[in-house]
């Protein structure tokens, strides 16, 4: 229900729906998208941005919130716990709960490995929970791993690594397969076949669904899996450092109780890191699609180990975050909602954009339609445009929402708005973190030997933006090589006395740049009664 303030611009909108409707917007030329990007987008504000004084990708630019965390002091010494009896010893320890980690876990325990997830709440939050939209894979007739490489790669600016982008969409029909075979209920036409839609950038319907619970139900299934096979997990517990032996390869980590901040010791042959995002950094005050914990810990663990980035100042801000009601601002409005026909209005009911250009420029035509051009609508709590959902219903017949989109329609009816009837009201909420940490095909670090990472930790395989759909691909692809992969290389590993020097290298470094900062990480959680 909105109140009289929106009913003025909802007017506008209803008055040119049948015509929008059928409007065929013109896509963007390359120059045009440049230019847009460049003005409107957040990775291009370079205020928001401070060049690293140390460490691996010293004098390479970062978020300034990421920066601060990156040259933070570790939560420890090098002295503050033993690693004479560690408390676990394992073949791969892998480090986080999500889709990426779950995946690995499977596949080390499939290859007959030692393995253990530690995660710092339980399994399954995750982003993975909340993906909605689906999953690619070009596994029909007029598709193909090539023309999936090509989309992405474009998408991505041309930036992708292409060894992970090519094993991203060639291993993609198999990952579908290995995820039905769990039990993942994806949605079916009635000869069983795929129901398969675009996405933005797609040149194929290849997004495949489960409703737009398609996260949540991918995670129930993986997290079945783990209990299934008695995989062990520790629960409520981060890494907050990784632990190297005397050559310098990966050796485990040093764990804390969330709850208790005891700290305990971790061995391991091989160790991934599957920590997810970076939403819950709040990056330029932005509200985020995140689940509580995507503080990007990972690439802390790995940075002060000594393991690179890669495209660690480019990140997603998806441009269908909901701008309206307050309670449930930044949360994610699938793109999936714009794949069945809603259209993108600005406050005068018109269309601006294309509905399926790829998300950095969708997030940046918002922007300028509620900055430059003023024609976004006043929230209360900022601008929004509106997604013309009742489009949906007219185009695809009545009961398409409730069938397609149930979690959308349940979201908003909370609040007393009935999508099938009425437009809802987005804004970018910053959703995926495009850089992290560089790895080869084998999912190992560049620079740090029996270090793995898989799922959104990892930096390169999109580029400098990512196609929707292509993350719950990415962590099952990279999750099950990954899982693969350590575990083979567990089988070879002697490992050396454990060391936590690196904590002091750092520290050296830390000093020597004259950086001064009170801070500690990993972050952990996000603090929100500290707010600027
Ligand atoms: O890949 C994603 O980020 C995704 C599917 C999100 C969505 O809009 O549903």
């Amino acid at each position: 229900m909105y109140s009289e303030n929106f009913q003025k611009s909802i007017a506008a909108v209803e008055a040119a729906r049948e015509k929008n409707i059928t409007l065929e917007p013109e896509r963007m030329t390359a120059k045009q998208k440049e230019d847009l990007l460049a003005s409107f987008h957040p990775d291009y504000k370079q205020d928001e941005f401070d060049v690293l004084k140390i460490g691996p990708n010293k004098g390479e630019k970062v978020p300034t919130e990421l920066a601060e965390i990156l040259q933070a002091h570790s939560r420890i010494t090098k002295d503050s716990v033993s690693l004479e009896n560690p408390d676990y010893e394992t073949d791969v320890l892998i480090i986080g709960g999500g889709g990426a980690g779950t995946a690995a876990a499977i596949e080390a325990h499939e290859a007959r490995a030692d393995v253990m997830i530690v995660t710092k709440l339980r399994m399954g939050d995750a982003n993975t929970m909340m993906a909605e939209g689906g999953i690619q894979a070009a596994d029909k007739p007029n598709d193909s791993p090539a023309i999936h490489f090509v989309d992405a790669f474009g998408g991505g600016h041309f930036a992708a690594k292409r060894e992970l982008l090519s094993k991203l969409v060639c291993d993609a029909p198999e990952a579908i397969l290995w995820l039905s075979n769990l039990g993942v209920e994806f949605d079916k036409e009635a000869d069983g076949t795929m129901v398969t839609t675009h996405g933005g950038g797609t040149s194929r319907k290849r997004m495949h669904a489960a409703k737009d619970y398609s996260g949540a139900e991918i995670m129930r299934t993986l997290r079945d899996e783990v209990l299934n096979r008695n995989i062990p997990v520790v629960d409520f517990t981060s890494a907050i450092e990784l632990i190297l032996d005397e050559n310098g390869n990966a050796a485990g980590a040093v764990l804390m109780n969330m709850e208790t901040k005891e700290l305990l010791v971790a061995k391991a042959k091989t160790v991934i890191i599957a920590t997810g995002g970076a939403g819950r950094m709040h990056y330029q005050g932005f509200p985020t699609s995140n689940h509580y914990g995507a503080t990007a810990d990972g690439l802390v663990l790995g940075y002060r180990a000594g393991a690179k980035l890669l495209y660690a100042e480019t990140l997603q801000y998806h441009p269908t975050g909901a701008a309206y009601p307050e309670q449930i601002f930044g949360a994610l409005v699938t793109e999936k909602v714009r794949s069945i026909g809603a259209k993108l209005v600005n406050a005068k009911g018109e269309v601006f954009m294309h509905p399926l250009e790829t998300r950095d420029v969708a997030a940046a035509s918002i922007i300028r339609e509620c900055s430059e051009r003023g024609n976004g609508v006043d929230t209360g709590n900022g601008k929004g445009v509106w997604l013309d959902t009742p489009m949906i219903e007219k185009i695809g017949g009545e009961g398409t929402i409730m069938r397609r989109i149930p979690a959308m329609w349940r979201m908003f009816e909370k609040y007393g708005i009935d999508i099938r009837k009425e437009p809802i009201l987005v804004y970018p909420t910053l959703h995926y973190q495009n850089g992290g940490l560089d790895i080869d095909a084998n999912c190992m670090t560049t620079n740090i030997e029996n270090l793995f990472v898989a799922g959104e930790a990892v930096g390169g395989i999109h580029g400098k933006n990512r196609l929707m759909g292509n993350s719950l691909l990415d962590i099952i692809v990279f999750g099950r090589s990954a899982g693969k992969n350590a575990a083979a290389k567990a089988k070879d590993v002697k490992v050396g006395k454990l060391t936590l020097s690196h904590i002091e290298k750092f520290e050296k470094e830390i000093v020597d740049a004259g950086i001064v900062t009170d801070m500690t990480s990993p972050k952990l959680l996000p603090d929100y009664t500290r707010q600027k």
